[in-house]
């Protein structure tokens, strides 16, 4: 296996996702849109719809090719949000992008499979759990609509993830559990052109277990989906460099170049102009 692969994966690549065909055939970044207490301040009760809103519109400016929201923090230590509370928290945000017709798709960052139906009813088009479609009915919710998915490789819960992950090949568990969950999708009906992988960085894993799961990106595109890479912001670029989270930019967007020059199509990420402009010239140099 040569070090980077570089672009021979990314030919003709097209993720099919409800009304959009996401050409992944550069790689793109997917914005991340928090919608949770913590980042957004509490004024009226529907402040944080429009909080969300103008930072997702600002992410589609600065060259978001999809929107990931979320209203359930699965940072580790994070608590659990209640069904009814993260509904409340990203419905009205994903009615309110639809209704002013977003050029991108909308991902909704969840594990629960009503959250899943609802936000797809409300006209989100790709799925993306933590939870790799484990949860009961998140397979069905994924396979009675048209959206896209991405299956994610967690260890534990965000409760228990990083109290002590272990693993005998963290690269071969990783890829089996893809593997699984990918082709449980594909005999529920999903066509491949909707799946996508993620090998959940930081989701139960120590520092060399990232970066193991890092070297490793050529190996899991043996699977023949797209990859979604998540290192933004992520404490293992803190251990690397020593920085806190606020100051994690550059590192994180040397980990999306490396990502995206060893065959990651997608990208999610905070900070998206500087991700943007950082791919632009990885494309432009392949
Ligand atoms: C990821 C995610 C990731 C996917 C989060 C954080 C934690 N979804 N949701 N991949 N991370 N697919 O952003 O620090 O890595 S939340």
């Amino acid at each position: 296996m040569p070090a980077f692969v570089f672009w021979e994966t990314h030919f003709s690549m097209l993720f099919q996702c409800g009304r959009f065909q996401l050409d992944l055939s550069s790689p793109k970044v997917m914005g991340i849109v928090n919608v949770t207490p913590d980042s957004f301040s509490d004024g009226g009760q529907y402040q944080h719809v429009e909080v969300a809103v103008a930072h997702a519109l600002d992410l589609i400016a600065q060259g978001a090719a999809v929107l990931d929201i979320g209203g359930e923090s699965t940072r580790p230590n994070a608590t659990p949000v209640p069904l009814d509370e993260e509904l409340q928290r990203v419905i009205p945000v994903i009615e309110a992008l639809v209704a002013r017709e977003i050029p991108v798709p909308i991902s909704i960052d969840t594990y629960k499979p009503a959250v899943m139906r609802a936000a797809i009813a409300a006209g989100a088009s790709i799925v993306n759990d933590v939870r790799g479609l484990q949860e009961e009915g998140a397979l069905a919710a994924v396979a009675q609509s048209t959206a896209g998915v991405c299956i994610m490789h967690m260890q534990g819960t965000p409760q228990t993830m990083q109290q002590d992950p272990h693993y005998e090949d963290v690269v071969a568990e990783v890829t089996a559990f893809l593997r699984t969950q990918r082709d449980a999708c594909l005999a529920a009906g999903v066509a491949p052109q909707r799946i996508m992988l993620d090998p959940g960085f930081g989701f139960g894993k120590t520092r060399a277990h990232n970066i193991a799961l890092a070297k490793a990106l050529p190996t899991l595109l043996t699977l023949g989906c797209p990859l979604l890479v998540g290192l933004s912001r992520k404490s293992v670029l803190g251990q690397m460099t020593g920085n806190d989270v606020d100051a994690r930019l550059h590192a994180s967007v040397a980990a999306a170049v490396i990502s995206a020059m060893q065959g990651a199509h997608l990208l999610r990420v905070h900070d998206v102009k500087a991700t943007v402009e950082a791919l632009k010239v990885v494309t432009a140099l392949k």
